[in-house]
């Protein structure tokens, strides 16, 4: 069993690594929820499949279920995916699951954030959320990995990007929205992301996605892909809602430099063309009271940020949009030279509410 340790992962000398580095293996959760995932969640599970089979060629992949899907995810996976029974209310790892941390010898310990569904009572996204919030505690435990463990702090994986090497990303939108904190200012977030993560230097983007219902997570606009290098979500188009949410988080980063003094080199990766919801997907999905309805005709929230950097390879979402998925691509693999560019058609991912990266969590090797 893992053991919770006190006191914080920067003053023990740990940080967390950027993704980019390389990984002991990834971890997923089964989508399920009927009011979340349309026609019972089954659509959803085969794109959850697709990004778990192509992952899986380049590092060991463990995928959670619940007891009542175990059968289900086992007889989808191939083998090698290691499939594991946990409870969850949904399919997030990203969000619920640890933000491993790393020392010098290479030791490795989980933080388990405090989870309340992106905003809790006020504006959360399910209640309630009580068995996403143990998932964190379980995959140390059955990693033996001691972990730190925050009572009070709110915390999404996807709220935050590293570049291992002391700067880390965030948007004010999400990290300063009276769901997460309230009690505390931007000054006191900042001590504790640097405390926790390891970092020195934390650099606040306005804003993340149009309509992003996480309070606009910081990984699905931007994506550090190595230190001093970062892709961020574009659009040329200025009568786009997104436009100016994009343009200043690139003013804003080419004004600043990283913890180690470094400008950023800026990728830009378009969005692809509005994601609507259909009248068929929105009458796929179960309506429930509490949970955010999802109505025929809203925006999707869709980014080619929101990618997974595995050891060897990049999962990036794709949204059968001709130009601007081969432009991403074309874009990824002069960012990533070395790592094959994989692209998953991830309509059914982003009708939940998120993309690749919020459906992974990498552990560090
Ligand atoms: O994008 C994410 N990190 C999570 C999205 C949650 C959506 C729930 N409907």
């Amino acid at each position: 069993m893992a053991k919770k340790i006190e006191g914080t992962p920067k003053a023990h000398g740990f940080r967390m690594p950027g993704e980019f580095e390389p990984h002991q293996g990834c971890w997923m959760i089964w989508p399920e929820r009927t009011d979340n995932w349309r026609l019972g969640g089954k659509p959803a599970q085969k794109a959850f499949v697709e990004v778990a089979e192509a992952i899986a060629k380049y590092e060991p992949v463990t995928m959670c279920v619940s007891h009542r899907q175990y059968m289900v995810a086992r007889e989808s996976l191939s083998e090698n995916i290691r499939v594991v029974e946990m409870s969850n209310d949904d399919s997030w790892m990203r969000d619920v699951g640890p933000t491993f941390v790393k020392n010098n010898e290479g030791k490795i310990r989980g933080v388990d954030w405090r989870f309340n569904a992106w905003g809790g009572l006020l504006d959360g996204l399910y209640f309630p959320w009580d068995k996403d919030d143990m998932v964190a505690k379980k995959v140390c435990d059955m990693e033996s990995v001691d972990y730190y463990s925050l009572e009070d702090f709110v915390l999404e994986g996807g709220s935050i990007h590293v570049d291992g090497e002391g700067t880390c990303i965030v948007t004010k939108a999400c990290l300063l929205s009276p769901s997460r904190n309230p009690d505390l200012d931007q000054e006191a977030i900042e001590d504790m992301l640097k405390d926790y993560l390891g970092v020195e230097k934390v650099l606040w983007l306005e804003n993340g996605i149009y309509l992003d219902e996480t309070n606009e997570h910081v990984d699905n606009i931007i994506h550090y892909c190595a230190p001093g290098v970062v892709a961020l979500a574009w659009t040329d188009d200025e009568n786009d809602p997104q436009y100016p949410y994009s343009k200043s988080a690139y003013d804003y980063l080419t004004s600043e430099t990283d913890a180690k003094g470094r400008k950023l080199k800026i990728y830009k990766l378009h969005i692809p063309n509005e994601v609507l919801i259909t009248k068929e997907e929105s009458e796929g999905v179960d309506a429930v009271n509490g949970t955010l309805p999802r109505n025929e005709g809203d925006r999707q929230a869709a980014s080619y940020a929101n990618f997974y950097i595995a050891n060897g390879a990049v999962i990036v979402p794709m949204f059968k949009d001709e130009v601007h998925d081969a432009m991403a691509k074309e874009t990824l693999q002069e960012i990533f030279p070395d790592r094959e560019i994989v692209g998953i058609y991830a309509r059914e991912i982003i009708l939940g509410g998120g993309n690749i990266h919020c459906i992974t969590q990498q552990q560090p090797k």
